[in-house]
């Protein structure tokens, strides 16, 4: 059994107590075979082909060294699943006998007594099979054989142009390692991405059971709670006054009694009563019982990190029969809020404000505008049976920690299972989550829509009780991509448009609509947004795409530059009421490194290292991602000119980088420089997203791409897998406070402009200061002092300077600014923000530096690290040995000459408290010796 399975055991599961008789499938011995590859070993539910294989010693670890290229062979084999004669059944001629599979991945023929009883093509729906007659001709205890198809193998299949079944001459992909992965409904990022490997891995990756019901017994397969304020439509804006509505259902095995009813009891968390009744309403219909409640009393709202608290409530619903005795008793966790994406025209109040004409796009919650600060999240490991409670529950942390209150669950991975929601609702973490469709126009043809109904439904109903549940995303950038091509050649897009619309606003809408009241929908995440919304209309929205006006400003950017020319340039970054994606890619740490490829590999640009890097973009000019990428290169060397370049590039231009002689020293100030660059790069962009809501694109939300890694690689990633932070993740952490500072530089004209950005609900008082130092940390001039006032939500510019006429050289000289405010409930806040006027590459600058030389020490009884400085030191860079999970308190900082404290928040130590021996720390400085 694998270390971390049993994290997943609970994925999809619903807490449900009825009498029927469940045999977990996960405590039978299981075979794992291939019999043309001679291998038989024992295998695991819920688990991967891989992971057994790699429990038996058949493989390594598959994310080691060049194991996404050596391991192919498994995804292209087939793979079967044996259970041992499954005993404990019983055989009575009054009893029904199910097969439950809470997933399969992917495409399985099914076997029950050696009877085949059918087949799966969907990783991500809920399976159950009725094999009461097969049972009860069996004649000896039953055994399971689940026999997989490869994915890869089938995907080409499906999407072979002299296969009628599925292939659509309109689809088309950006492709990654396999290809056709649009064909088949398996998480996309498993034939490869950018950021990915491609393992494509096949097996019972959600628990499964054998369910047998008596009469009147039946079995809880999902549930659904929707909690939303009466007359509130999905997408729009609720009245606040009206009273909040329960509706609950139970989507069930068996039958139900006539005269079946509903109760429940929701308590607040000391335990105390809020509402406890029946449910009026109640309808039976296709395995579905339904109700609702009107709520007469008033609860405490369920509030976002950082805007209230995360109040919430315990709910026990129940399905009563004629005599009001529980048949089934279901347990849910519940918060009352809404949150919509409001997508309205913007209105003649907003445009008194100064709020450039077109339409919204950005939340509320509880009818207040938020700003959305936050990241994109990607799968945690290509093995989802392996990823651990805590693994899930380090990332929460670490984005609340970096003051984030919004994570996209992008839509390519797979859908989160409630723990994660449920970790999200206690931390006050929004979850703009996706159906799982990116970068692909997919086939419309009925079987696949079908399909996909069924998927979404099960996923939508399962999520939807959750707070932190704050939007639903038909996908990722096919909208965007669809965009692009029309500017292209409008007349070829009119029927991939019409096909996207069966999918997106037809289908996909309708099963969130049909299900949710609570929750709006976009059909794409990155978007212009809809033109009109009736929900009367048989397509209720009708979106907008580029019919634009001049001057307008509609939906939310997806913005990648790969020319480092352009990185600082403010006047180069979209202008739109929301940002959703954005970023730059940069290497792990040594220490990620050294744990996934060999030693001898630990070098800059290492052929292992040029093979992880899948970004192989060659464009370095301005684009927003296109659905229709460059075709991947053919050989290794042009591929790493992609990815690898850039950060060459980039580092060159705006770095030192004298050659170290040492191959380890050489490597650490790559991965050193490359997490400079990129965090500069997204802080920049995140600085000037806030600064525009208080500017006329009104803009109210920032996520970076991305927040976390699946595997070791040069990625967008701010966490590295395995948990560590990179230097982003520090820079964000800082310029994501609630009241910030920052510089906005114009290199061509000198002008400097310094705003102050605050996204509390609450107006702020209080003073900026900036004062310039040189680079040994000596006062240049005696600084100016201003006194700062922000309204919610908003900024204020408060200097714009000409730099060229300062008395004193730039290539000596950074400025401190700062910003120290009170809410009006008397609440401080405080940030500092360095400013530079001439990049590190330049000569004249590196001549001017000063060695900080920087002292390290620990106090064992505070348990504080100190750094010591006498100069100025930028971006002091504290780090930590393998063994140890956690982060520090500060760190990426600059100091003036002085002392700095610093703790470790630790969520797990393997090293019994050893490594902070091990802690080193090193600054820019380092970077300029050899
Ligand atoms: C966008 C994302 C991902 C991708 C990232 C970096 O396209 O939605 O598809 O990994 O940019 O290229």
């Amino acid at each position: 059994m694998f270390v971390s399975v049993a994290a997943f055991l609970g994925l999809f599961a619903v807490a449900a107590v009825t009498s029927e008789t469940i045999i977990d499938l996960g405590d039978e011995r299981w075979i794992l075979q291939n019999p043309s590859l001679d291998i038989s070993v024992p295998g695991s539910v819920p688990s991967h082909a891989h992971l057994d294989l790699l429990e038996n010693k058949i493989i390594d670890e598959p994310t080691y060294g060049l194991g996404d290229l050596e391991l192919r062979w498994i995804a292209y084999a087939n793979w079967t699943y044996l259970s041992p004669a499954i005993s404990g059944l019983i055989t009575s001629s009054d009893i029904s006998t199910y097969l439950v599979f809470n997933g399969i991945d992917t495409f399985a023929n099914i076997s029950f007594c050696d009877q085949s009883i059918g087949t799966t093509n969907n990783q991500f729906r809920q399976w159950t099979f009725d094999v009461t007659s097969i049972l009860s001709n069996c004649t000896k205890p039953p055994a399971l054989a689940l026999s997989f198809i490869s994915a890869p193998v089938m995907a080409n299949y499906l999407g072979n142009l002299s296969n009628p079944t599925l292939n659509c001459s309109t689809c088309f992909e950006a492709q990654y390692e396999f290809t056709d992965r649009l064909f088949i409904r398996k998480e996309q990022s498993d034939f490869g991405w950018d950021w990915g490997p491609a393992f494509a891995p096949a097996g019972i990756w959600q628990p499964a059971y054998i369910v047998q019901l008596k009469h009147k017994e039946i079995y809880v397969l999902n549930s659904m709670v929707d909690i939303y304020r009466r007359g509130q439509l999905n997408n729009l804006p609720p009245d606040q006054t009206e009273p909040w509505i329960v509706n609950a259902s139970v989507d069930y095995l068996g039958a139900l009694p006539d005269g079946t009813g509903m109760r429940t009891t929701i308590m607040d968390t000391s335990g105390q009563i809020f509402l406890s009744g029946p449910l009026s309403d109640v309808i039976t219909a296709n395995g579905t019982i339904t109700g609702d409640v009107l709520v007469d009393k008033t609860p405490d709202l369920w509030w976002p990190s950082g805007h209230g608290d995360q109040n919430l409530y315990n709910m026990t619903l129940e399905i009563v029969d004629g005599q009001n005795k529980s048949l089934a008793s279901v347990q849910k966790r519940i918060g009352f809020r809404t949150i919509v994406l409001n997508q309205g025209v913007i209105t003649d109040e907003q445009s008194s404000q100064g709020i450039a004409p077109g339409a919204n796009w950005h939340f509320e919650i509880n009818g207040h505008e938020i700003f959305c600060k936050g990241s994109n999240l990607v799968p945690l490991d290509p093995f989802w049976p392996r990823v651990t409670e805590d693994d899930m529950e380090f990332l929460i942390k670490s984005a609340i920690a970096a003051n984030q209150n919004m994570l996209r669950v992008w839509a390519s991975g797979s859908y989160l299972p409630d723990f994660f929601y449920d970790m999200a609702d206690e931390y006050g973490l929004l979850l703009w989550s996706e159906l799982e469709f990116s970068d692909a126009l997919y086939p419309t043809v009925p079987s696949f829509l079908s399909n996909v109904r069924e998927e979404a439904q099960y996923h939508i109903r399962r999520l939807n009780h959750h707070p932190s549940l704050a939007l639903w995303a038909g996908n990722n950038e096919i909208e965007l991509g669809l965009d692009i091509l029309t500017e292209e050649d409008p007349e070829s897009t009119v029927s991939a448009k019409q096909q996207y619309e069966k999918l997106f606003l037809d289908v996909l809408l309708h099963t969130v609509y049909d299900n949710s009241r609570s929750i709006s929908y976009s059909p794409s995440s990155t978007t212009n947004g809809y033109i009109s919304l009736n929900h009367s209309a048989p397509l209720p929205m009708v979106e907008r795409y580029i019919n634009l006006s001049a001057g307008s400003i509609y939906g939310d950017s997806d913005y990648y530059n790969y020319d480092p020319t352009q990185a600082f340039n403010i006047s180069s970054y979209p202008v739109a009421r929301f940002a959703n994606e954005f970023g730059f890619h940069s290497q792990p740490s040594y220490q990620t490194w050294s744990s996934s490829i060999p030693a001898s590999e630990l070098h800059f640009n290492s052929s292992t290292i040029l093979s992880r890097n899948h970004h192989y973009t060659l464009n370095t000019s301005t684009f927003l991602t296109s659905a229709v990428d460059p075709p991947v290169p053919e050989n290794q060397t042009e591929m790493s000119l992609g990815g690898m370049g850039q950060l060459s590039q980039a580092t060159l231009m705006y770095f030192p980088v004298a050659r170290k002689l040492d191959r380890r020293a050489n490597f650490t100030a790559q991965i050193y420089t490359t997490q400079i660059f990129q965090s500069e790069f997204d802080r920049s962009q995140i600085a000037a997203y806030r600064r525009g809501s208080g500017q006329a694109q009104r803009t109210l939300g920032a996520l970076y791409w991305q927040l976390n890694d699946i595997w070791a690689a040069p990625t967008w990633s701010s966490i590295e897998v395995g948990g560590r932070w990179k230097l982003l993740h520090y820079g964000a952490r800082d310029i994501f406070k609630p009241v910030v500072i920052a510089p906005y530089f114009d290199v061509e004209s000198g002008t400097l402009e310094v705003w102050v950005t605050s996204d509390l609900w609450q107006p702020i008082n209080g003073s900026a200061t900036l004062r310039w130092y040189d680079w040994s940390g000596k006062a240049l001039a005696n600084g100016t002092e201003t006194h700062v006032q922000v309204g919610p939500i908003n900024s204020t510019s408060v200097w714009t300077l000409n730099t060229t006429a300062l008395p004193f050289a730039l290539d000596n000289a950074v400025a401190i600014l700062s910003v120290d405010a009170t809410r009006q409930d008397g609440k401080k806040y405080n940030h500092t923000h360095p400013f530079y006027p001439i990049p590190f590459s330049s000569d004249r600058v590196q001549q001017n530096l000063h060695d900080p030389k920087l002292r390290l020490s620990y106090s064992v009884k505070q348990q504080t690290f100190t750094v010591e400085s006498q100069a100025v030191a930028a971006w002091v860079w504290l780090e930590h040995p393998v063994g140890v999970r956690g982060y520090f308190t500060d760190n990426g900082f600059w100091m003036l000459p002085g002392k700095r404290d610093v703790q470790f928040v630790t969520q797990r130590d393997d090293t019994k408290g050893e490594w902070v021996h091990e802690v080193t720390v090193s600054s820019l400085w380092d970077l300029t010796q050899p």
